[in-house]
């Protein structure tokens, strides 16, 4: 593509990403995957000759169109790009890059939008689930500048409210897919959940650390990786994911006593690099394991004024997300839930990829 490609980089929440229009890229999705990997600089550690930033949560994508489903304005396709090893994989939802999915759709016009606010309601194709976004405008263009502070992203930008419905098991089939609250992994005692994020939930102490360790210790520490991995295998086949080796989700958060004056503290490996916070689906995810009666740490969950608010404490701050549950005579039933996030437009124009090589035989699966 000597011309280049039409491109915007955004900062969603505590991720960044190189959003397109889908028309604006091929439509065959192998070429798209091979010219996406480029565009990141992928396969390399470095992404030295791309404009990915050498780690999974700065080597996304979002893939935006108009929407034909009736009361929805915009589709968005996430693709995650495996840094090393240049896969790209649709396998899951990023609930940070969806925060900058309503200004970008005002800003290529896929959207009319007027006032001096715009909700825009987005269908997540990975997962076919719908959220809402909702935003300031200023002369009908999105407003960046705000004073909402989200952890982890220095300063404050304008708030872009998420509202999401039905992500209750939107990739597993259930939110708790393997038919019980709490299951017991190669001796650990794990929830396996999906409420928009196929996440396992376990205790850091069953695991042999405290829990607010910081994430490059936690990277280094082989014992913990190997084991959470090994309790990932079994539970990617206990959440009707199959063999999950080479894919990014479930992704493992371990949970300890609060220690900031939030309701929990967490270190999330999504799958295979800790978090540097937490991601958003995977937030709505723990916050309801916890919210669960039986659910695994929920013993350690402590309460603030509004009950329907779980404070994730992470290792650069706290995420706030509300979980409605409603009791039902078969159980708890969960409804939508809600956050808060911020996004900014970085940097508009054109991309130029590396010519990419043409593989032998089709893309590979992902892995983060
Ligand atoms: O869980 C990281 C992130 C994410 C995904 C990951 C996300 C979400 O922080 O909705 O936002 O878990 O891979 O962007």
């Amino acid at each position: 593509m000597p011309d280049g490609v039409r491109c915007m980089v955004m900062r969603g929440g505590t991720s960044k990403g190189a959003y397109f229009v889908a028309d604006e890229l091929p439509d065959d999705p192998d070429e798209r995957d091979l010219l996406l990997a480029a565009v990141m600089g992928s396969p390399d550690p470095r992404q030295i000759d791309g404009i990915g930033g050498a780690h999974p949560l700065t080597s996304k994508v979002a893939v935006v169109s108009p929407s034909s489903v009736a009361d929805v304005d915009v589709d968005y396709l996430f693709l995650q790009v495996g840094v090393d090893d240049g896969s790209v994989s649709d396998q899951q939802n990023c609930g940070n890059l969806l925060a900058g999915v309503g200004q970008f759709a005002v800003e290529r016009r896929l959207i009319a939008a007027s006032g001096d606010r715009a909700q825009v309601r987005i269908r997540m194709v990975n997962s076919d689930s719908v959220a809402t976004a909702t935003f300031p405008l200023e002369a009908d263009r999105p407003a960046y500048d705000g004073d909402t502070a989200i952890s982890g992203v220095p300063g404050t930008a304008a708030e872009v409210r998420l509202d999401f419905e039905d992500t209750a098991g939107s990739t597993c089939g259930a939110l708790l897919p393997s038919g019980a609250v709490a299951d017991v992994i190669d001796g650990v005692e794990a929830t396996c959940i999906d409420n928009g994020m196929p996440t396992v939930v376990l205790r850091a102490a069953d695991l042999g650390i405290a829990g607010d360790e910081a994430p490059a210790a936690l990277e280094a520490d082989q014992q913990l990786t190997e084991r959470l991995e090994a309790v990932r295998l079994q539970a990617g086949e206990l959440m009707n994911l199959g063999d999950v080796s080479s894919a990014t989700v479930p992704k493992m958060s371990l949970v300890s006593d609060p220690r900031a004056g939030g309701s929990i503290c967490t270190r999330t490996f999504i799958p295979h690099r800790c978090h540097d916070a937490i991601g958003v689906l995977g937030a709505v995810s723990v916050a309801t394991a916890l919210r669960l009666p039986g659910g695994v740490g929920s013993e350690l969950l402590r309460f603030g004024a509004d009950p329907e608010v779980v404070q994730i404490e992470h290792p650069t701050g706290t995420f706030a997300a509300r979980v409605e549950l409603a009791e039902s005579p078969a159980g708890p039933v969960v409804g939508r839930s809600g956050i808060v996030r911020t996004a900014r437009k970085l940097f508009d124009g054109l991309v130029f990829p590396k010519s990419p090589a043409i593989p032998s035989s089709g893309s590979p699966g992902g892995s983060a």
